[in-house]
Order: C-alpha cells, then sequence, then structure tokens
C-alpha cells in the first residue's frame, strides 16, 4: 500500500486549500474583521473535514467541483466553532493550530464577531453558487441541523466540566450514566460535522440512491467521528503540546469526563476499536472503491496528532 493512501489524502486537501486560498482572495472586504478571519481559516488545520468530503464524492463518483462550496461551507463552520470554543467564556484557550488563538491575537469582541461572520459565509457561500436549488436546499437544511447538534454538544461540554467524573466508588448505573452522556455529548459535538462531510456528496445522487447510500455514508461519519474523539482524549494525554499545536491537557483542564478518564486509557483504546469495526461495516456494501475511507480508520487509531 505504501504512500498511496497519505499522497492521495494530500491531493484532497490540496485541492481544497487552493479552494480556500481563492476563496480568501475574494473575501467581501479586507478590514481587520476580515483578516481576523482569514489568521484562522489560514492557520493551517488538518482539513480533516473537506478531504473527507471530498474522497465520500470521489468514492460516489461525483465530479469534486461541484462540492466546492459546500467544502469551504463545512470548513467556515468548523473554524468557527474552534474560534468560539477557545474563548474565555468557554474553553479558555490560547493556543489553536500552532498559533495564538484569535482572541489572544485580536481580542475577544473580534473572535465573537469573526466567528459570527464566518457563519454568515458558510450560507453564503451555498446559496451563492450555482449548485442545484435542490441539493442546495437539503444541504442547508443538514448544515443546520449539524449546527444545532455542535452548539446542544458544547452546552453538553460545559455543563459536563462542572460535575465530578465517576471513579470506582461510584456506582455501575452512575458509570453507565456517564458513558450514555459521554457518547451524546461526543456524537452532537464532534460526529455531527463529520459524518456531515461523508454525507454531502450522496445529495447529488438520484433520490432513491440517495435514500439508500446517504444512511449507509451517515453511520460511517458517525462511528469515523466517534473515532476520532476517542483518539483525540487518547492523544490528549499521550501527546505533548508541540506535536499536538494546541495545549495537550485543554480538554481536561476543566475536569470534563473524557474517554480515557471515564474508561482508562485500555478502556478508550478498545471503544476506539469498537468505533472502527462500526465505521469499516457500513462500508461493507462498497467493496474497493471504499478503500480510501476504510485506510483512514486505520490511520484515526493510529495517529499521533
Ligand atoms: C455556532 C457552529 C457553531 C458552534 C458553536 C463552540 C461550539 C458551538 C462548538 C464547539 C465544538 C467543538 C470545538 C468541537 C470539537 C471538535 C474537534 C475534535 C475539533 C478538532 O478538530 P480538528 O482536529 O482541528 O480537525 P483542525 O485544527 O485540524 O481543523
Amino acid at each position: 500500500m505504501g504512500d498511496k493512501f497519505p499522497n492521495y489524502f494530500n491531493e484532497l486537501v490540496l485541492k481544497f486549500v487552493s479552494w480556500l486560498d481563492e476563496a480568501e482572495q475574494e473575501r467581501l472586504s479586507s478590514t481587520v474583521l476580515h483578516e481576523a478571519c482569514s489568521y484562522s481559516l489560514l492557520a493551517g488545520g488538518k482539513r480533516f473535514r473537506p478531504a473527507l468530503l471530498l474522497a465520500s464524492a470521489d468514492m460516489l463518483g461525483i465530479a469534486r467541483e461541484r462540492l466546492r462550496p459546500l467544502a469551504l461551507a463545512i470548513e467556515f463552520i468548523h473554524t468557527l466553532s474552534l474560534i468560539h470554543d477557545d474563548l474565555p467564556c468557554m474553553d479558555d484557550d490560547t493556543l489553536r493550530r500552532g498559533k495564538p488563538t484569535l482572541h489572544v491575537k485580536y481580542d475577544e469582541a473580534t473572535a465573537l464577531l469573526a466567528g459570527d461572520l464566518l457563519f454568515g459565509r458558510a450560507f453564503y457561500q451555498i446559496a451563492h453558487s450555482d449548485l442545484p436549488a435542490e441539493v442546495s436546499r437539503k444541504a442547508v437544511e443538514l448544515l443546520g441541523l449539524a449546527i444545532i447538534d455542535l452548539c446542544d454538544g458544547q452546552m453538553m461540554d460545559l455543563s459536563a466540566s462542572v460535575e465530578e467524573t465517576p471513579d470506582s466508588t461510584d456506582s455501575a448505573s452512575d458509570r453507565k450514566r456517564a458513558a450514555e452522556e459521554l457518547l451524546s455529548r461526543h456524537l452532537k459535538k464532534t460526529a455531527a460535522l463529520i459524518s456531515l462531510s461523508v454525507r454531502l456528496p450522496s445529495l447529488f445522487l438520484t433520490e432513491a440512491e440517495d435514500k439508500e447510500i446517504s444512511l449507509k455514508l451517515e453511520e460511517y461519519g458517525r462511528s469515523l467521528g466517534l473515532l476520532f474523539q476517542i483518539t483525540d482524549d487518547i492523544i490528549e494525554v499521550t501527546s505533548d503540546t508541540q506535536v499536538l499545536g494546541k495545549n495537550a491537557d485543554s480538554d481536561t483542564r476543566g475536569g470534563t469526563p473524557t474517554y480515557v478518564s471515564i474508561f482508562g486509557l485500555d478502556g478508550a483504546r478498545q471503544r476506539a476499536d469498537e468505533a472502527a469495526a462500526n465505521a469499516r461495516q457500513a462500508l461493507s456494501s462498497f467493496g474497493e472503491k471504499a478503500d480510501f475511507l476504510l485506510w483512514l480508520v486505520d490511520y484515526l487509531l493510529e495517529r499521533e496528532k
């Protein structure tokens, strides 16, 4: 297999970054606020969601160019969620994508408004495009739902940080409830946007095809998103800040329960394996066309940043 899949992943990332550079050059204004948005957008980041969206499009045989507005919209919303997540009233973080967070580089008001502006740009990008009307309508509906999930998940995250992580002295039912709460929080906070990225390309299929295929893509995306979050929790305790590009203990400083704090490192790895198995199962009917998306499952299981 060698470098085939990593190279393909890089190719997708480069394609997306070229779209992002073009979108930044066509910005509607060059005020400080727009510069602040560009600071966060162009700070790097793995571009995991847009690359996933393009890989799904390739698997379904949909021309990549048709996905341009949707890929940009997804990354705008993801970046906005990171900017707001880092604010003092949320996670209060100082480092993101290897650079000072937006409110540290500028100020809080600018960071808040930059996030709001990206929200607007995401929907403008979709509506101001030549996407077929029905694709555009459905994409807005699904993106709206994913954003609602993101906000719900973040709210759960904030409340979780003031509750105690159950330990061995807690009853089995307390531990079960904590595990269910953790699953629900991560499905909303992390898996919703990842799942949407995999699902969106199927909007270009016929309605009958979309109905059948979108369920499998969503299931894969949900499991992959969960796997992404579990491995995020694992590398938060096994990696250092320099490798991560964000503070290594950023999610645990507020005492928020994580897969590692609830299940221990081995338990978290076991849950990562289960999510990986579910993701593989969801794509079992796609044959070798799904090879890259299946490789991605192993890549996430082994990732160190
Ligand atoms: C209004 C869209 C909107 C959101 C507001 C703040 C908030 C609600 C939600 C925050 C959700 C959040 C920060 C989830 C974390 C998901 C996650 C694992 C992010 C890290 O993603 P990576 O590693 O980041 O792909 P890069 O920097 O590589 O893009």
